[in-house]
């Protein structure tokens, strides 16, 4: 090694060192006034509606579970056959109003939606590129403006997710470690593929009224899959492929500072990012194998991502719907550790949702209509021991949720200063015994609760 990369190395180091993130040293970015304020409306939320829909859904995955947006990576599709794909997407039973009302009758208080995925095909009338719904598809509608407009009407907001792996563009290029089967010409202008993809961005920021962005496809830029789920710094990688996330994220700033970014790159929040997510997991967990380690939670919002059956597009022979008490108690952790939940549904080609999943949304919401004010507008803590119980807090009142229902009584420590206990429910009181510090109950659960809330009252 020569005294120069010696050198660089020291300095790598020492950068690493400095900064909360290795290698963002020198980033910054201060949010303005307006976007802490939409940060809070976030945190408040708790939880929202995914949509993964696109031409993908119109092959449901090929008669494959695991497969749905993914099918022109995994069958490995070429450009020109997929192309083929826009003129069989005719969703004529697409209706943005019925999908925003199921998304508010089940408690939901904003839609993220796909306007681009990996395939790079946009679900709105994008002047940047003709391979958009209404150019490209029968239907010819713009279905992202008319979930804007129904947003706007029945008071849910709006989210953009943007695939920032794209398997059509040919200037995506160099190739990440997916999109290598889609027989584009092996050149491209990465630079300009930046500069489409910002086009698009810019579009979408300027035109629509939107809460924020959720980028997605970020770390494709590594040589293969292992290398990506060891969670290497993608950015810094040796394939010349600097995303210029700042500039993507200044410029969006720059039109409406409001507007709260997210990307799904499963690594410490980068500078410029409003919210950070966790995909199938819950914060600090990784049970998935490419989810965020414990020590990479910022302090930014968190969002944990979950789909309502196994796949994120419709998939035809995909039966793992959750369960209620699933969804419930996903709801419940991710609250508890300060979350939201974003539970996706991937809509049928003809433009409708699955029945099963419109049933257990209508079940979701109506246990919302009763629980809402333990979840809504509380922030997580200050209690938590791991599949026994989460707690969230709102002004004066905690709410316990006891997730075991074979606990017998609950023994803990902590400093809370307790004024009464009841069950949430129907406000009966609970006997508990306050020694110091240390807090002991019967647990009060009761045949039938999918998690037994208690409301604990502190003193003044
Ligand atoms: C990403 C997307 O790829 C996926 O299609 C969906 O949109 C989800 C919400 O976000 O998730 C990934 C990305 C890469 C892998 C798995 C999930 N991977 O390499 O195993």
């Amino acid at each position: 090694m020569n005294t120069t990369k010696l050198s660089s190395v020291v300095w790598c180091i020492a950068i690493a060192l400095i900064s909360p993130f290795s290698g963002r040293a020198q980033d910054s970015y201060t949010p303005t006034a307006e976007n802490l304020v939409a940060r809070e409306w976030f945190q408040d939320a708790k939880i929202g509606m995914f949509i993964h829909w696109g031409l993908y859904s119109i092959i449901g995955g090929g008669g494959e579970e695991g497969i749905a947006e993914w099918i022109m990576q995994n069958k490995k599709i070429s450009v020109d056959a997929y192309e083929k794909l826009p003129k069989l997407f005719n969703p004529t039973e697409f209706d943005a109003k019925a999908w925003v009302a199921l998304a508010k009758a089940a408690g939901m208080k904003y839609i993220t939606i796909t306007t681009k995925h990996h395939d790079g095909f946009a679900m709105y009338d994008s002047q940047v590129s003709d391979y958009n719904i209404v150019d490209g598809s029968p239907l010819g509608r713009g279905i992202f403006r008319e979930l804007e407009q129904e947003c706007k009407e029945q008071g849910i907001k709006l989210f953009a997710y943007y695939s920032q792996l794209d398997w059509h563009h040919p200037d995506y290029f160099p190739r990440g470690w997916t999109g290598r089967y889609t027989e584009r010409p092996e050149s491209g202008n990465w630079e300009k593929y930046l500069q489409y993809q910002d086009a698009q961005v810019k579009e979408l920021a300027t035109n629509y009224d939107i809460a924020g962005f959720w980028f997605d496809g970020f770390w494709d830029q590594v040589p293969d899959r292992e290398t990506w789920l060891k969670r290497v710094d993608y950015r810094i990688d040796n394939n010349n492929t600097d995303w210029k996330l700042e500039r993507t994220y200044k410029l969006i700033h720059d039109i409406k500072s409001h507007l709260l970014i997210g990307n799904n790159h499963h690594e410490a929040p980068y500078a410029g990012e409003d919210f950070q997510m966790f995909e199938k997991d819950l914060p600090g967990k990784n049970t998935t194998g490419f989810g965020t380690a414990a020590e990479d939670i910022g302090e930014l919002p968190l969002e944990t991502c979950e789909t309502i059956n196994g796949s994120w597009g419709f998939n035809l022979i995909d039966d793992n719907h959750k369960s209620l008490e699933t969804l419930v108690r996903y709801v419940v952790n991710a609250a508890g550790r300060n979350s939201n939940f974003l539970l996706n549904v991937g809509p049928m080609p003809n433009g409708r949702i699955q029945d099963e999943h419109i049933k257990v949304l209508q079940e979701l919401g109506q246990w919302m209509d009763i629980y809402g004010v333990t979840i809504y507008g509380t922030r997580g803590g200050p209690l938590i021991k791991e599949d026994a119980y989460v707690t969230t807090q709102k002004d004066r009142v905690v709410y316990l949720h006891i997730l075991d229902a074979d606990l017998e009584s609950i023994a803990l420590e902590t400093p809370l200063k307790i004024k009464k206990m009841e069950r949430f429910d129907d406000q009966s009181a609970i006997t508990f015994r306050k020694r110091g510090k240390q807090l002991r109950f019967v647990n009060p659960h009761k045949k039938g609760d999918i998690v037994t809330t208690v409301k604990i009252v502190l003193k003044n």
